[in-house]
């Protein structure tokens, strides 16, 4: 677990400039610790790690903060560091910290609001000098943006993981707890980097044994994985069975208004908390996906989440609940039932009846995490509710980490998003990140894409999606373009010739999946269960409420309120007169909004049936592109991260011919209009 690709981004390559070497060992010859926190000590590991690696010095835990990094919170500083301004993190938030330089005393001070404020000052430190940042000039104030920064697994008991792509569970085997904890910890460490502050261990599906988790069969082992992530900053949650009453408490009910189930439930969160004091709380799919959930009892998701948030409250734990609800059982001749609707159809109308410590999870679009989806049109409608975004980081519809496809730009798009709620001006971000509502809580979660593969990820460059996940949620303001320019330099090295490569690699990767794969914001087409590869109709008469509508004339859901399911009608003005018109709709959603004949002409100017030859044919040329781009990192990095995204471009060849060559021809044969450049279509 030493290897290059196992370090992921936390390389610590050596400097090779001697002269910067140097002085870097000159002011690092020690690290001042003034305070023992467990995070502190975690942030003085890796410190040790990180410059015992970077400028081949074991540095001295020593009192004097003469050269030396000094570790410190705001309220142990030591009074030589008179000088620090440390006043400036008073407006800060917890997890906020300051680095500055000492040119006196040839010392950088970090120094946190919080120990994990510390961790991550060590985290930041660390990838700075290994960049361009000068050791004497360290001028550093920084913050989360986000308040909550989660990662959810999605990982079974039995070892594997729901739309996990790199190898079974880090965390389970055998439907028992992983006995060595080292790798849970080196995770810890990968997203602590980055900032993340809350996890949860387990599949939002929780089936039979997992049901146990948090029974006393299986809670001291929580309580270890929870020690471990502690001393990362990370807060610890459990995706939980809401049926659990039943199955594991023998009760005749899970109706969230009994006496009994309330009863059982408080009683569940004291014997949780005995064992681990710092629970963060559960996530919870209910009456999802064929989940249990209060709709069994006549109960809605107000009452539903509201029962298990007050059996959290005494010990100041939440409840993540999920909006995914909707109904998938459907029939695919009705046309006006509209899956798209349904979260806000369930979720709006309870706006201000859920409890403070209820944070409703909402994924970033209304379907499903695909290629292309508008943003969800319920951030911003529920002023009085928290609220975090979920997006998806394995990419389950977005090439399974066999393709390439480097997610921050498609997150950025979202956070971006002005929905007009409040009056005007109101960014997605601007509401997940609390600033335009007055909520307790807010952030943003998403599903992890790691696994026990050597690399954590299966694709090597799927690694920045991770990394990206946590610096992009961390400040928001960060472009698509630094993160990939960090991210690369991290994980290769100061290459130029690399990083010339593998930047318009990540940059483009998403618009060369989507130009390959299901247009126009129609989605789906993939084969049913397992989601990878074309399958046009793989979705269209199923029950799932994932249809294209495609006939021999026109493709496209009518999702108007004038003559379709009236979704576009979800969002504030003007969005929804944008999206209800089609003159005004934009091109890449046109058939997520519009039925369409194949003939309509796009702002583009290219018809809809052009669009999808065109692109399909383009897709696959630029994935020959991707890989003779890769070509040119051959030699410069090692072999086994070369070979590994080697191999991956290949069959991603392979799978984007497969797509060219089914949509092209599936289409022509629905629409008989020929290709106008008389490409081959079958
Ligand atoms: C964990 C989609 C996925 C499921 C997933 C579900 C969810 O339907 O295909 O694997 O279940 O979303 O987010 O709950």
């Amino acid at each position: 677990m030493n290897s290059a690709s196992y370090k992921s981004w936390l390389q610590y390559d050596a400097i090779k400039d001697v002269k910067k070497q140097d002085k870097l060992a000159e002011w690092c010859q020690n690290i001042a610790l003034y305070d023992q926190s467990l995070q502190v000590k975690s942030a003085k590991e890796e410190l040790v790690r990180g410059l015992t690696s970077i400028v081949g010095i074991k540095p001295q835990i020593s009192n004097s903060v003469n050269h030396a990094i000094v570790l410190s919170t705001r309220e142990t500083l030591p009074k030589e560091a008179i000088h620090i301004e440390a006043q400036r993190l008073e407006d800060l938030n917890d997890e906020g910290f300051i680095i500055e330089s000492d040119l006196q005393t040839k010392s950088v001070y970090l120094v946190g609001n919080s120990p994990t404020g510390v961790l991550y000052a060590v985290f930041r430190f660390l990838r700075d000098i290994q960049r361009d940042q000068e050791i004497h000039s360290f001028n550093v104030i920084d913050r989360p943006r986000n308040q909550i920064r989660m990662m959810n697994q999605w990982d079974n008991m039995d070892g594997s993981i729901e739309r996990g792509y790199a190898g079974q569970s880090i965390f389970y085997k055998d439907n028992e707890f992983r006995k060595d904890l080292e790798r849970v910890k080196d995770y810890a460490r990968l997203l602590a980097s980055v900032g993340i502050n809350a996890i949860s261990i387990n599949n939002v599906n929780v089936f039979e044994v997992e049901t146990h988790l948090i029974t006393k069969r299986f809670l001291p082992d929580v309580a270890e994985v929870a020690d471990v992530f502690r001393a990362y900053g990370i807060k610890t949650f459990l995706s939980i069975n809401y049926a659990s009453p039943i199955q594991i408490g023998n009760l005749a009910t899970a109706d969230p208004l009994d006496e009994q189930v309330k009863a059982w439930w408080k009683a569940k969160a004291q014997e949780i908390y005995d064992f681990i004091p710092d629970f963060g709380g559960f996530v919870v799919k209910a009456d999802s996906e064929h989940r249990p959930g209060p709709f069994s009892y006549g109960r809605d998701h107000a009452d539903g989440s509201n029962m298990l948030a007050e059996a959290l409250e005494p010990f100041n734990g939440i409840v993540i609940w999920r909006c995914f609800v909707y109904n998938c059982l459907q029939d695919w001749r009705d046309r006006k039932t509209d899956r798209a609707r349904a979260a806000y159809d369930h979720f709006k109308k309870l706006d201000g009846q859920f409890r403070e410590n209820v944070v409703l999870q909402i994924k970033n679009g209304p379907m499903d995490f695909q290629v292309r989806e508008p943003v969800s049109p319920l951030f911003g409608a529920m002023e009085q509710t928290n609220q975090v975004l979920e997006f998806q980081v394995t990419q389950e519809y977005t090439g399974q980490q066999k393709d390439l496809c480097y997610l921050v730009p498609l997150w950025k798009e979202v956070l971006d998003f002005n929905t007009f709620a409040n009056g005007g001006n109101a960014s997605v971000k601007s509401i997940i990140d609390g600033s335009l509502y007055d909520n307790k809580y807010s952030g943003i979660a998403a599903v992890s894409n790691i696994g026990d593969d050597e690399n954590w990820t299966g694709h090597t460059l799927a690694q920045a999606n991770l990394y990206g996940y946590g610096r992009l949620i961390w400040d928001p303001e960060l472009s698509s373009e630094q993160i990939a320019d960090e991210w690369i330099r991290l994980t290769f090295g100061e290459d130029r010739q690399v990083n010339d490569s593998v930047y318009p690699m990540l940059l483009h990767s998403w618009s060369i999946y989507e130009n390959y794969t299901a247009p126009l914001g129609i989605g789906w087409m993939v084969n049913p269960n397992h989601h990878y590869g074309p399958n046009i109709d793989g979705y269209e008469y199923s029950v799932w409420g994932t249809y294209h509508f495609a006939d021999w004339q026109g493709i496209g859901v009518d999702r108007t309120v004038k003559s379709g399911t009236g979704y576009a009608g979800q969002y504030f003005s003007p969005n929804a007169k944008m999206y209800e018109s089609i003159e005004s709709c934009p091109d890449e959603l046109i058939l997520f909004f519009h039925h369409v004949p194949y003939t309509h002409r796009l702002k583009s100017g290219e018809t809809v049936i052009q669009h999808i030859y065109n692109t399909h044919f383009k897709g696959v040329e630029q994935v020959e592109e991707l890989i003779s781009t890769w070509e040119k990192v051959k030699g410069r990095i090692d072999g086994e991260r070369y070979h590994n995204v080697r191999e991956r471009l290949d069959m991603q060849l392979s799978n984007a011919k497969e797509w060219r060559d089914m949509v092209n021809t599936y289409f022509y044969r629905k629409s008989g209009i020929t290709d106008e450049k008389k490409r081959t279509i079958y």
